[in-house]
C-alpha cells in the first residue's frame, strides 16, 4: 500500500462520506455524519482537501445565528485538522421548491429565490477559501418535453450563471465556476447533459473566462461517453477547472461506485493523463483529485472510511502503474512506431500555405494509397501494453 499524504492533493464532498444510504426504494441504513468528527478522521486519512453543498454542513433553513455558529465551528475543525477547503457548491436539488429546477425553473420567483441562494453560497465559498464553485444542475431539466421550453431555458441558465460569475469579479473573489454535466438522474433529462453540451453553452457566456468545467466519471459513461477523452477535450478548451472521480459500470443509473471499481482500464486511463499528461505535450490539470462517490449502502461505518482509502489507493496505484507504463522503453518504442507521437506534429510545415500543399505532388499524385493503407499502427500491441501496466504484470 502507498500512504497518501496532503501533496496528493486528494479531497471528498461532505456529501459522500456522509451520504446515509437513502435510495429509491430504501430508508437510510447509516446515522447522520459527524462533520467534525469526519474532518479530523479525513486528515488523519492523508487527504488534503474538503467539499461540501451549502447544506450538508448548514441545514436548509436555519436561523442566522444557527448558520453563523456552524460556519465558525466548521472552520475552526477544517484549521486545526489542516484540511483546505478547495471547493463549495449550492444544493439547488433536495429542497421541493427546486422540484422543476432552480436557474430554470418555470417559476420565476423560484429562479429569484436560487440565485439568492448561490450568491449567498459564494459568499461563503470566498469567507472558507475556495477556489472552486461547483454548479450542478441536477434539478435543471424535464420529464416530459413538452413541459419546459428549451430555448428559454438554456437563455435563464445562462443568465443565471453570468449573473454569479459577474457578482464574483465585482467582488473580487478568487473563484472560477465549474459547471458538472449529467445527462439524467434525478430528472428524466438534465440541460447541459454532457462534457460536450457544457463546453458549448459556456462559449455563449459573457463571463466564460472565468466558467469551466467539473467533469464526473460516472456522469459521462451513463451517457455511454468515454470520461478520458471528455477530459480530455475539457484540457484542450483550457476548461477542466475540477474533477468528480469514481466508478461506473455501463450506462444504468448513477452508481458513484469508488475510483476505479467501474471501468478499470478507462481509470488507468485517466490517471495516465492527469498526471503523466498528454503525450505529445499540451496543458496539465492541476486541480484536486476530487471524489464524488457513494459509499455503498451494504456498509457500516467501517465500510465507509474503507471505502475512502480505497479510492485514494486505487488512485496511487494506479500514478504508480502510469508512471511505469511511460517511462518504459518498450511503451516509448511503440508510441513511436504507433504514430501517437507523430501526431502532435502540424500537418503543415512552419510557413507552408495551403497553395504550397496543392503544389506538393508527393502528397497526392504521388502518394502511394495502397501502401499507406496497408500501414499496421500496432494499436493492439501498445494497449496489451497497457493492461500489462495497469495490472501489474510489468
Ligand atoms: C450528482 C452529483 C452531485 C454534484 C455536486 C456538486 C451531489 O450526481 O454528482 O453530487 O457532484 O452537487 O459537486
Ligand atoms: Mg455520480
Ligand atoms: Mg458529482
Ligand atoms: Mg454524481
Amino acid at each position: 500500500t502507498i500512504a497518501p499524504t496532503p501533496a496528493d492533493k486528494f479531497s471528498f464532498g461532505l456529501w459522500t462520506i456522509g451520504w446515509q444510504g437513502r435510495d429509491q426504494f430504501g430508508d437510510a441504513v447509516r446515522p447522520e455524519l459527524d462533520v467534525i468528527g469526519a474532518v479530523h478522521k479525513l486528515a488523519e486519512a492523508g487527504v488534503w482537501g474538503v467539499t461540501l453543498h451549502d447544506d450538508d454542513l448548514i441545514p436548509f433553513g436555519s436561523d442566522a445565528a444557527t448558520r453563523d455558529k456552524i460556519i465558525s465551528d466548521f472552520t475552526e475543525a477544517t484549521k486545526s485538522a489542516g484540511l483546505v477547503v478547495e471547493m463549495v457548491t449550492t444544493n439547488l436539488f433536495s429542497p421541493p421548491v427546486f422540484k422543476d429546477g432552480g436557474f430554470t425553473s418555470n417559476d420565476r420567483s423560484i429562479r429569484r429565490f436560487a440565485l439568492r441562494k448561490v450568491l449567498r453560497n459564494v459568499d461563503l465559498a470566498a469567507q472558507l477559501g475556495a477556489t472552486v464553485f461547483v454548479m450542478w444542475g441536477g434539478r435543471e431539466g424535464a420529464e416530459y418535453d413538452g413541459s419546459k421550453d428549451i430555448h428559454a431555458a438554456l437563455n435563464r441558465y445562462r443568465e443565471g450563471v453570468d449573473l454569479v460569475a459577474g457578482y464574483i469579479k465585482e467582488q473580487g473573489y478568487d473563484l472560477k465556476i465549474a459547471l458538472e454535466p449529467k445527462p439524467n438522474e434525478p430528472r428524466g433529462d438534465i440541460l447541459l447533459p454532457t462534457v460536450g453540451h457544457a463546453l458549448a453553452f459556456i462559449n455563449e457566456l459573457e463571463h466564460a473566462d472565468i466558467v469551466g468545467l467539473n467533469p464526473e466519471t460516472g456522469h459521462e459513461q451513463m451517457a455511454g461517453l468515454n470520461f478520458t477523452h471528455a477530459i480530455a477535450q475539457a484540457m484542450w478548451s483550457g476548461k477542466l477547472f475540477h474533477i468528480d472521480l469514481n466508478g461506473q459500470r455501463s450506462i444504468k443509473f448513477d452508481q458513484d461506485l469508488c475510483f476505479g471499481h467501474g471501468d478499470l482500464l478507462s481509470s488507468f486511463f485517466t490517471v495516465d493523463l492527469i498526471e503523466n499528461g498528454f503525450p505529445g505535450g499540451g496543458p496539465r490539470y492541476n486541480g484536486a483529485r476530487h471524489f464524488d462517490y457513494k459509499p455503498s449502502r451494504t456498509e457500516g461505518e467501517d465500510g465507509v472510511w474503507a471505502s475512502v482509502k480505497a479510492n485514494m489507493q486505487t488512485y496511487l496505484l494506479l500514478k504508480e502503474r502510469a508512471l511505469a507504463f511511460r517511462s518504459d522503453p518498450e511503451v516509448q518504442a511503440a508510441l513511436e512506431a504507433s504514430g501517437v507521437l507523430e501526431l502532435a506534429e502540424s500537418t503543415l510545415a512552419a510557413g507552408e500555405t495551403t497553395a504550397d500543399l496543392l503544389a506538393d505532388t508527393a502528397s497526392f499524385e504521388d502518394f502511394d494509397v495502397a501502401a499507406a493503407g496497408e500501414r499496421n499502427f500496432g494499436f493492439v500491441h501498445l494497449n496489451q501494453l497497457a493492461v500489462e501496466h495497469a495490472i501489474g504484470a510489468r
